[in-house]
């Protein structure tokens, strides 16, 4: 790597840190949240990080943004009303506006420099921000389902990990103000790393079962977050998250029935997550 600026994204349960080559930085600006910062790597194109963390890469974010969105709007008979909560850069909006029978898709970001740096620096994420279904609102995540009257039938959480500012939109209080926001509905989060951040991931998961009748988890393997083997918790009040009901009819790389089926742990290691008992 000589000759090469480097950038470190520090991961904390790990002490390990992943070391990215930088061809040429992009942006870089100290919004009144957060530092944002906008590189190149060959591999990975342009890599937008956040205080220090990758949130996404030009060549693998469908496969996060994918498997967070078209799980559960293929697992549910008909989403029109879509709230996602953070994912200012437009990835999982993207996902969702794919869909025809969704009506409206309110985006929900705290920071309204991550939807200008996205808009400029990302334009294969940030184009449904023009869709005249979306719905832009700079507002934190959890007082707006507080404020809103809106209905949705599925909430997505696309944040940034769970230390800091995103950390409310994990608590009970969250679910239970999220969970009476949805009509027969679902809401999936980003819930970190299995091999790193399971003790997390479990914690969220028996918060989710005090709230909704049914919980679950799938995972899908990431090249960039560390630990790799990335999870989403899904709770869902009354239709099964684990069966696709439509075959895929909108344009993706990535996700796939056959996946959908597959992308749940297995029950046994389910219940050894739940009573945090993975052998690592
Ligand atoms: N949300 C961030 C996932 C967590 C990344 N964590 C990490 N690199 N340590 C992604 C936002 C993309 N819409």
């Amino acid at each position: 790597m000589s000759g090469h600026l480097v950038f470190l994204e520090r991961e904390p349960a790990s002490h390990v840190s992943y070391a990215y080559e930088v061809v040429r930085v992009l942006h870089r600006e100290r919004s009144p949240l957060q530092e944002i910062l906008v590189f190149e790597n060959p591999w990975f194109g342009r890599v937008l990080a956040l205080d220090g963390i990758v949130q996404l890469t030009e060549r693998d974010e469908f496969v996060y943004h994918e498997m967070l969105a078209q799980v559960p709007l293929h697992a549910h008979p008909r989403p029109r009303r879509v709230a996602i909560i953070g994912g200012g850069d437009g990835g999982t909006l993207r996902e969702v506006l794919k869909h025809p029978e969704v009506e409206r898709a309110v985006l929900v970001e705290m920071d309204e420099a991550v939807v200008r740096v996205s808009r400029r620096f990302f334009p294969g994420l940030s184009a449904g921000f023009d869709d005249p279904r979306a719905r832009i609102v700079i507002q934190e995540g959890s007082q707006f389902l507080r404020e809103t009257d809106e209905r949705f039938d599925l909430i997505l959480v696309d944040s940034t990990d769970p230390i800091g500012p995103a950390e409310g939109l994990f608590t009970e209080e969250f679910f239970r103000t999220a969970a009476e926001r949805l009509e027969e509905g679902m809401l999936v989060a980003q819930t970190e790393s299995l091999y790193f951040h399971w003790r997390f991931t479990a914690r969220v998961q028996r918060r989710l079962r005090r709230v909704f009748p049914r919980v679950d988890l799938y995972t899908v393997p990431l090249s960039t977050y560390p630990g790799n083997w990335w999870s989403f918790s899904v709770a869902s009040q009354l239709h099964d998250p684990q069966r696709p009901l439509r075959p895929c009819r909108v344009p993706v790389r990535f996700y796939r029935p056959e996946l959908h089926r597959r992308c749940f742990l297995p029950p046994s290691l389910y219940q050894d997550l739940l009573a945090e008992r993975l052998p690592w």
